[in-house]
């Protein structure tokens, strides 16, 4: 019998999961518990995390769960590495739901950052005014370079004070577009743009904004995650289910 767990918390796991419901599949959406109120799901769902990989191997178990399809965020590295122990530790299917890494297009002017200290590096020295849309969990590491006026995109307000002596906080849940990150980074007067390269359409309005702007991005690159088979597609994803062998 197929008991499908969901890792989430991306617009490609947001429509599987719609899918899934849709045909009456046996599945568990998953939560890290990230955000104070994450889109409900149409599945039954589970928040927090399951205490490394011999905790999701031990409820793999518990659940009887027979495959995962991992479709969490190409920066949740830690949560994909995990899942590659576990469903082999457990003898459960693995498949990733990944979408690809976006390319720099005409009229882009991108620096590779190959990890976050190396976009800290690639800022320029002089004040600029920094747009700076990873998220909250790489702050800290931007405070080498104080002296840049940070633009910041965060999807609940911050409950410490911020890492930065000089930044505007703009509270925001995506999926953005490219107008309104248009009107946003113009607003802000931005000089520069920090992205990761998380690829899908959810995060990719800040690229087309700065294209129309014509400024530049520093684009960082994603994580090392052990191999695992990929696919890009929800009618992939059914198909690699409903597969005898899978
Ligand atoms: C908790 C679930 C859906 C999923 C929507 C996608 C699109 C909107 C764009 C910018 C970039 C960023 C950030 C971003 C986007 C989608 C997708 C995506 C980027 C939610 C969500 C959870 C998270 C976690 C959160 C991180 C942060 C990253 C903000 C929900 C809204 C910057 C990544 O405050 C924190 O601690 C936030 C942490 C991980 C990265 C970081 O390091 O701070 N996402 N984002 C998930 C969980 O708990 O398991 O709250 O509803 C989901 C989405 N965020 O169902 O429609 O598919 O990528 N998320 C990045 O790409 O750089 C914003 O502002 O331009
Ligand atoms: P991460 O660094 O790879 O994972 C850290 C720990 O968080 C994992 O070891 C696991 O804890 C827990 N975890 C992560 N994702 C989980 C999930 N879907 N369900 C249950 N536990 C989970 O992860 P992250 O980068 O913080 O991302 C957390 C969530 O935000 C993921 O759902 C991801 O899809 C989403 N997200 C992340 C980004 C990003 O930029 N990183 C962007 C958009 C959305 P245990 O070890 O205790 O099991």
């Amino acid at each position: 019998m197929t008991r499908i767990l969901l890792l989430g918390g991306t617009t490609e796991a947001s429509q599987l999961a719609k899918t899934l419901a849709e045909t009456g599949a046996d599945a568990v959406f998953s939560y890290a518990g990230r955000t104070a109120n994450p889109v409900s799901q149409p599945l039954p769902t589970r928040v927090g995390g399951f205490g490394g990989a011999d905790g999701l191997a031990a409820y793999l178990k518990s659940e009887n769960i027979t495959h995962v399809v991992d479709a969490t965020h190409p920066f949740a590295a830690q949560m994909s590495t995990n899942a590659v122990h576990a469903c082999e530790a457990a003898g459960v299917k693995l498949c990733a739901l990944e979408r690809p890494a976006w390319q720099a297009g005409e009229g882009d002017t991108w620096v590779h950052a190959g990890t976050i200290d190396e976009a800290v590096n690639a800022l320029p020295d002089a004040a600029a005014r920094v747009f700076l849309a990873i998220g909250k969990q790489n702050l800290t590491q931007f405070a080498v370079k104080p002296q840049h006026h940070y633009l910041l995109r965060l999807v609940d307000a911050p409950e410490t004070n911020l890492p930065l002596p000089h930044t505007t906080v703009e509270i925001a849940r995506g999926p953005f577009d490219a107008a309104g990150d248009t009107a946003l980074m113009q607003r802000h007067g931005i000089t520069d743009v920090v992205a990761k390269n998380s690829g899908g359409a959810g995060a990719a309005a800040k690229l087309t904004a700065a294209r129309t702007l014509g400024l530049p991005v520093i684009m960082i690159g994603r994580p090392q995650v052990p191999k695992r088979p990929i696919l890009s597609s929800v009618a992939e994803v059914m198909a690699w289910l409903s597969h005898p062998s899978a």
